[in-house]
């Protein structure tokens, strides 16, 4: 398989390190329109075919799949030129800046019968994995309450200086992570809640989002995310879960440390993730589910499946997404079905 990657920023150094790490996965060329970032990219990673322009890569076109790294403005313009030209598209999230968009984003690819997959990390994590598959084994019984939630004042401006600049902040770059995670536990939602403020005086977006979602199966889950919350011990980037089910309950709490406790028996698992070779803490755990969604989509191919984080499945993710804005900008709760 051979990748093509869009964007040579901050993030696609990881996509870079994963591709590496796959069997079978060759990165043949790349594109930004920033040269120095494309210069040193290709020298970091011994990759000569470098492109300025996303139209003169795919003139080239000598790859099967395109990697879209590049922030959400470019997202509609770059996946619509890669169906054209008819790749298999990774994109990064958030997926488009519209649910109109990403609906056109999808039917453009539809169209082509190629694979489009939404570069969802973060319920590829190891740790939510287990927490997923803990909860489909149905230890705890039927879940009725949930809360995923990602309390943190880590400093996100310093690498990703865009996300100070945005009308939006949390719910669109990170709480679209914790959504898709409850999405993943408890299944799709019928209505949602939210209030949303802004703590950090130096940036335009909200800073912190508390939602209530309620599922079609039933689950009521609070999704809370917030960057102003000063605290000993930093969990930055961690999701922290809980679920209780009628036969008991389960817990992932900071440190990675999973509780499970059922028929009277209560156990403790430890599930800090590896810190791969060209990882560094505290992103570690991020950085394995990258190469984990992105073997994920590899394998998908071979097989001929749609993977489970495609283009069609995150149009749920980001319907949540602007339920929740809409509720918390006119106080109400949102039928899901209005977006
Ligand atoms: P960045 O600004 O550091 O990098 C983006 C790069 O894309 C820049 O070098 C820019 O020049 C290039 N670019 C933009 N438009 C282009 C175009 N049309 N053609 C060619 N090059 C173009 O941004 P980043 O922090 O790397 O973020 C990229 C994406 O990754 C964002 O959507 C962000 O939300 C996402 N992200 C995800 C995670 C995660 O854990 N899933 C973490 C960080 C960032
Ligand atoms: O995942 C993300 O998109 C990142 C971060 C974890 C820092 O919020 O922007």
């Amino acid at each position: 398989m051979k990748v093509g990657v869009i964007g040579c920023g901050f993030f696609a150094q990881n996509h870079l390190h994963a591709w590496r790490d796959i069997d079978g996965v060759d990165v043949v060329a790349l594109c930004d329109s920033d040269k120095k970032s494309l210069f040193e990219t290709g020298k970091d990673f011994k990759i000569e075919r470098q492109f300025g322009d996303a139209a003169a890569l795919f003139d080239y076109g000598r790859f099967d799949i395109v990697d879209i790294a590049t922030t959400v403005p470019s997202h509609r313009f770059l996946v619509e030129m890669a169906a054209q030209n008819n790749k298999h598209i990774i994109c990064q999230k958030p997926f488009a800046e519209t649910i109109t968009d990403a609906r056109a984003m999808v039917g453009a690819v539809a169209a082509t019968g190629k694979t489009i997959m939404v570069h969802e990390n973060f319920r590829w994590q190891s740790a939510v994995r287990t927490v997923i598959e803990e909860l489909r084994k149905g230890t705890i019984g039927e879940p009725f309450f949930g809360r995923v939630s990602f309390r943190s004042g880590f400093d996100v401006f310093s690498g990703q200086p865009y996300l100070a600049e945005g009308e939006r902040f949390i719910i669109e770059d990170l709480g679209i992570h914790i959504l898709d995670i409850a999405r993943a536990l408890f299944g799709d939602v019928g209505r949602v809640s939210a209030t949303t403020r802004r703590i950090n005086p130096l940036i335009k977006g909200e800073d912190v989002a508390t939602i209530l979602l309620e599922h079609k199966g039933g689950v009521s889950c609070i999704v809370d995310c917030s960057y102003a919350t000063r605290r000993q011990v930093e969990s930055f980037p961690e999701s922290v879960i809980e679920v209780d089910g009628d036969k008991g309950t389960l817990s992932l709490d900071v440190g990675y440390k999973m509780t499970v406790q059922a028929d009277g028996k209560s156990e403790t698992r430890d599930l800090s993730p590896p810190v791969l070779p060209w990882a560094s803490k505290p992103w570690h755990n991020i950085q394995e589910s990258v190469r984990i969604i992105q073997q994920h989509f590899i394998q998908c191919l071979h097989e001929g499946r749609e993977p489970e984080t495609s283009g069609h499945d995150n149009l749920q993710t980001l319907s949540l997404v602007e339920a929740a804005y809409l509720s918390a900008s006119e106080h109400r709760t949102v039928e899901t079905a209005e977006i």
